[in-house]
């Protein structure tokens, strides 16, 4: 190679000013700029709040990030009063305003200060600091520098309390590994609810003590025939507790009465003619369907959703609901009056695809609405009754549709989604009738069964990803393509930092 040696590339320091405060995705809800800048340096110190383990942890994990790349020590020490400079984390119940997830950034020439009322804020704090340093401090070996901040004040809290993303481990099987790259690549934009697909008719992927051949076999393939796979219950429980280090989430689905041929071929008795189906490793929906006349069916749902939910600390269990085709309207109705209580018995919440709604949803249910156009009135008017929506419009959000006819991983049935189309829709009132009220907030579905590696997973979610997460997150008022796709571009290096394998979309301006 001729020019420049990685010697000399790695000596030559970045002349480039930093970036405004408001350069951040999702956009923070107030930004105010001051002139001056922090640059973090060999002297620097993270200091935290000694009462609080988890404050504690988000400063170890923020000098985890910044460390590789700074080549700085970083030292993470307790916040003593008097303290001042270098980077403070501090807990104060006078950011009553920020709520649960909200936090505080200010910058000045002596240090960083971010202040949440809980360790959450400080967390998402982290991870706007984290976006305002250069792209190289992604990188995992010593970078040159400076790592300079620009003077202000960021104030910021969430539009939506949940902002989630899924992957579908069932079409394809996710080893703990993956999930976990996944879990940090949406920690950086603030996606609080991790979903987790874990059933369906190419794949169960979830252990259950009292039904051991639904992961042993109905979890040995998936789409195409490949090996399949399953997580044993201390690895869902590695998931669990790694979401929660980020922050998110896990809201684990169990498909059903559809999508089931994986738990149909693993037991014979759960089908309504007793013979069960071969294992199946194709891409068709809506021909499979758990016996809703059977008893069986309603032991097996309750022994599955008990040893679930006690593996699952989170509000939610997902109880699909989706596409069930080969189950008759009345029996569909009569199933979902069945199922719903057995996941109040185990005190967690009902979350369901919306076809919920041409059920009888009970007290306390979320729909996650997936539909195009946004027309639905059974969803309308469950919405109105007190049902709480998830929106997840297929046209906009599912990340496994293709950009464009020449996009070689996805499906195409919801359309074309470029990262424009991703963004530009209102979660409050795209279900034409619903109360924005009713909407709990967004998430972003990754279907697989055409999504197989991490490089596959990185080329489909970003950028379409952060621009779901900017709809979660940002205020109505901030929502502004021409502004977005700038901060969208300058993450583009980023990406490249962590390794991942996005699309470059010709509608955003790469540097
Ligand atoms: C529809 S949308 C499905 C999934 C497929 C997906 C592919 C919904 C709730 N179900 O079974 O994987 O389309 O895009």
């Amino acid at each position: 190679m001729v020019g420049v040696t990685a010697g000399t590339a790695s000596a030559a320091p970045r002349d480039t000013a930093p970036p405004p405060l408001s350069q951040v995705v999702p956009a923070p809800a107030a930004v105010h700029e001051s002139g001056g800048s922090y640059t973090i340096g060999g002297y620097t110190v993270i200091r935290v709040p000694e009462g609080s383990p988890e404050a504690v942890r988000v400063g170890r994990y923020l000098a985890g990030l910044l460390r590789p790349s700074t080549g700085y020590a970083l030292p993470v020490r307790p916040l003593t009063a008097g303290d001042e400079g270098g980077i403070v984390l501090a807990l104060s119940g006078h950011g009553t305003a920020l709520g649960d997830e909200g936090y505080r950034l200010d910058v000045t020439n002596h240090g960083v200060a971010i202040t949440a009322k809980q360790p959450s804020g400080l967390f998402h704090g982290v991870q706007t600091l984290r976006q305002l340093l250069p792209a190289a401090v992604e990188e995992r070996t010593r970078q040159p520098g400076p790592w300079t901040v620009s003077g202000g004040t960021v104030t910021d809290t969430p539009r939506y309390s949940y902002r989630g993303a899924m992957l579908d481990v069932s079409r394809h099987f996710f080893t703990v590994a993956q999930v976990e790259r996944y879990v940090d690549q949406l920690a950086l934009y603030k996606i609080n609810y991790l979903h987790l697909h874990l059933s369906d008719d190419q794949g169960w992927r979830i252990a259950i003590s009292s039904w051991p051949r639904l992961a042993a076999y109905g979890g040995s393939t998936e789409v195409g025939g490949g090996p399949g796979g399953y997580y044993t219950k201390a690895q869902y429980e590695q998931i669990v507790h790694y979401a929660a280090s980020r922050y998110l989430t896990v809201v684990p689905e169990i498909d059903m009465p559809a999508h089931t041929n994986a738990a149909l071929a693993s037991y014979a008795p759960l089908n309504c003619n007793g013979a069960a189906p071969p294992l199946y490793t194709g891409t068709n929906v809506g021909f499979s369907s758990l016996c809703v006349q059977k008893a069986v069916t309603y032991r097996f749902i309750d022994d599955v959703l008990r040893e679930l939910a006690a593996l699952t600390p989170g509000p939610y269990l997902h109880i699909g609901g989706d596409e069930a085709h080969s189950t008759s309207a009345a029996d569909y109705t009569a199933f979902m009056d069945r199922v719903q209580p057995i996941v109040a018995k185990y005190r967690k919440t009902v979350l369901a695809w919306h076809e919920i709604a041409n059920a009888h949803p009970i007290a306390g249910a979320v729909a996650q609405y997936w539909g195009t156009a946004g027309t639905e009135q059974s969803v309308v008017a469950a919405a109105k009754a007190g049902t709480r929506l998830v929106m997840s419009p297929a046209n906009h959000t599912y990340l496994d549709m293709k950009y464009n006819p020449s996009t070689k991983l996805g499906l195409s049935w919801a359309g074309y989604t470029e990262v424009k189309d991703a963004y530009s829709w209102d979660p409050a009132t795209f279900l034409r009738g619903a109360p924005a009220s009713a909407v709990l907030g967004v998430e972003a579905p990754l279907w697989s069964e055409t999504i197989s590696t991490n490089d596959h997973i990185g080329y489909m979610a970003f950028p379409r990803l952060p621009a779901i997460a900017e709809l979660g997150w940002s205020p109505a008022a901030l929502h502004d393509w021409d502004a977005f796709k700038v901060r969208l571009a300058a993450q583009g290096p980023r990406w490249d930092a962590l390794g991942i394998d996005y699309y470059r979309s010709p509608q955003v301006p790469w540097p």
